[in-house]
């Protein structure tokens, strides 16, 4: 089995930049891949990709360097398990707001003893060639990530770094802003100090804080750089295409004024 890079670097705290897949086809995991990102996460909680769609956007990735990604769509033991199966390095795990729920995204993830993963022949263990390697290193290979977008997570941020197998927290930013009642206003001084709580608790567990920044301007990345936050996302391919769309437009309509 690969050694995941990833999973290292959230255990070191050391910087990864990854980015984000709504648009299900792999030509878009290629360009990405190519573009030089550490990480590529595929977002099956909001977008109709799934198990056939994760597997075509992880061979899109295969032979490169990212470690393919799952934001899978719940913290569901199926839904976990089979993203791994597709030969995902690492789930994503939506909505975790207590120690309970991500020692249960942790046990998906995790064969016994350590969790309650099924042990099948599948893509991620090249079906069957490469078994008892898979099953040997994928409990110290898999990276679970948990996602904190709730003022409940942020309550419990301490108890939910505390769960063994989680190797690092990742904010999803529009979600906190909606539990705070103020959706979508991301820099708001409730979801900044929700943040702050989240770095400052990574800091003391010696675990990795990561964050999406979806649409990623020079200020937004350097503010999450300066923030300390290791495990950041950077943009969303829908929305690199969005805002690169309209900025040539832009250009050649004030070019022809
Ligand atoms: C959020 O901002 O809620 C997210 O899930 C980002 O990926
Ligand atoms: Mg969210």
């Amino acid at each position: 089995m690969k050694c995941n890079a990833v999973r290292g670097a959230l255990l070191e705290r050391r910087v990864t930049l990854g980015t984000w897949i709504q648009i299900g086809h792999a030509a878009v995991a290629e360009v990405l891949a190519e573009a030089g990102f550490e990480w590529i996460a595929v977002d099956c909680e909001h977008t109709e990709i799934d198990v056939e769609g994760v597997t075509q956007l992880v061979r899109g990735m295969y032979g490169r360097s990212p470690v393919p990604m799952v934001r899978v769509r719940e913290n569901d033991t199926l839904a976990i398990r089979r993203m791994l199966d597709a030969g995902a390095g690492g789930v994503i795990v939506p909505m975790v707001g207590s120690a309970e729920e991500a020692a249960r995204a942790v046990a998906a993830a995790k064969f016994p003893p350590d969790g309650v993963r099924g042990y099948a022949f599948s893509r991620a263990n090249d079906y069957g060639g490469g078994f008892d390697d898979y099953v040997r290193h994928a409990n110290e290979e898999i990276a679970v990530v948990v996602m904190i977008e709730s003022k409940r997570a942020i309550e419990e941020i301490d108890a939910i770094l505390s769960v063994d197998g989680v190797d690092g927290v990742f904010i999803g930013p529009y979600d906190l802003s909606g539990s705070y009642g103020v959706p979508g206003e991301i820099d708001h001084p409730l979801v900044r100090d929700g943040c702050v709580r989240v770095l400052e608790a990574c800091v003391r567990a010696g675990k990795s804080a990561g964050i999406h920044v979806a649409r990623p301007n020079d200020g937004a990345i350097r503010q999450t750089i300066d923030d300390g936050f290791t495990f950041i996302a950077l943009g969303i391919d829908a929305v690199f295409l969005d805002e690169s769309a309209r900025r040539a437009l832009q250009t050649a309509r004030s070019a022809l004024r």
